[in-house]
């Protein structure tokens, strides 16, 4: 494992993701310190912290996410754009959960369907031009590709006190041979641990600048579970965390089934301070139930987060503590992965059941075409 026990002093209370991340670096990269992601977590009382959008944001919810709005890959190209001018008007996320601000895109097309499977092919994005992708095509039972990701092993807590052991066994995540990837989070007794799960980043392998980050995927559930897709700055200088920064693309926490979290974690807006928003589901919904797409186009001076193609949060540079700094002009690299308990998640309980899994159609990013 790779992680520097010493850097994770810090335990953030609400879901830093990071924190997770922190630790992650392997490397002797100073100061990762670990910390603490998150943030977003708390739900809505996430972003506050001094931005003026925080509280607005807060609010909205991407209702109707999947299945009721029908994507127009027409729009694709000019959402992006009308989203950063709706938002600057000061209506942010408000005005535009329905509109047409779509992913769109073939892929989101596929995401309606409950059980759906492989929302394959498709990975054109009108506007947009592929740069990563991983369709997670291969034999059953096979392990990730090491040119694409690695496996952050370990059962340190990630700085957020987690509960698992994070392997690189088939067994926590392998193809499933119909095109996705199957995560799972098991109970058993692993290297000191009482749960096992897996951690993957792309750090060394692809790291990247600005873009649209998308994943396909349907989300584990229960008391103590916390899957997480998100990114971390790289850091060649050794800046360390938070200063590197990173997005949290999507956060879950099991006791809030219909509730997904996308948050920045900066210098001076860290940890529980970080500022995101929530996206929830329509009354009696879950993020398990159904595959999503959970995206972000992030650009100059401009990160809007979506879900199922609607634009749920968008954070400029105006929306940081007066006198912090935006820090997403570099780099980032992918982190995907399972947790289990944790200072924001709470641990799991009698009600919480395993294995749980969570299963990964793909993960795509894109350039601007043009
Ligand atoms: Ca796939």
């Amino acid at each position: 494992m790779t992680l520097s026990f010493a850097r994770l002093r810090y335990v953030a209370w609400l879901g830093c993701v990071v924190c997770i991340a922190c630790g992650d670096d392997s490397g002797g990269q100073t100061s990762d310190a670990a910390l603490p992601q998150t943030q977003a977590g708390a739900g809505g009382s996430s972003g506050a912290s001094g931005s003026a959008a925080g509280a607005a944001a807060g609010e909205r919810s991407v209702a109707g996410s999947a299945a009721s709005a029908p994507r127009d890959a027409s729009t694709a190209g000019s959402a992006a754009t009308d989203a950063a001018t709706a938002t600057d008007a000061g209506t942010r996320d408000a005005a535009v959960p329905d509109a047409a601000v779509t992913d769109a895109g073939p892929s989101d097309t596929a995401t309606p369907d409950a059980g759906s499977v492989d929302a394959g092919a498709g990975a054109e994005l009108p506007g947009w031009k592929l740069v990563w992708n991983d369709e997670f095509d291969g034999a059953k039972g096979s392990k990730l590709e090491a040119s694409r990701w690695v496996y952050e092993t370990g059962g340190s807590g990630f700085g957020n006190n987690q509960l698992e052991f994070d392997t690189d066994r088939a067994e926590n995540a392998s193809l499933d041979g119909n095109g996705e990837l199957t995560i799972t989070a098991i109970k058993e007794s692993y290297m000191g641990r009482n749960y096992t799960s897996v951690r993957l980043k792309t750090q060394g392998k692809f790291e990247h600048l600005y873009g649209r980050y998308e994943i396909r995927m349907r989300l584990p559930f229960g008391q103590g579970i916390w899957p997480a897709f998100w990114m971390m700055g790289a850091d060649p200088n050794n800046v360390g965390w938070p200063t590197r920064g990173e997005i949290d693309v999507m956060e879950n926490i099991g006791r809030e089934p219909d509730t997904i979290h996308g948050t920045l974690h900066g210098p001076g807006y860290s940890g529980s301070n970080g500022i995101g928003s929530p996206s929830k589901l329509m009354s009696g919904q879950r993020f398990a139930d159904e595959y999503h797409v959970f995206a972000i186009e992030w650009e100059k001076d401009v990160i809007r987060w979506y879900v199922d193609g609607k634009l749920y949060q968008t954070r400029m540079p105006a929306d940081l503590p007066n006198g912090s700094k935006w820090v997403y002009d570099h780099p980032f690299f992918l982190l995907l992965n399972l947790a289990v308990g944790g200072e924001w998640p709470g641990n799991p309980d009698g009600t919480t059941t395993f294995p749980q899994t969570m299963k990964v159609d793909y993960v795509r990013v894109y350039d601007r075409a043009g």
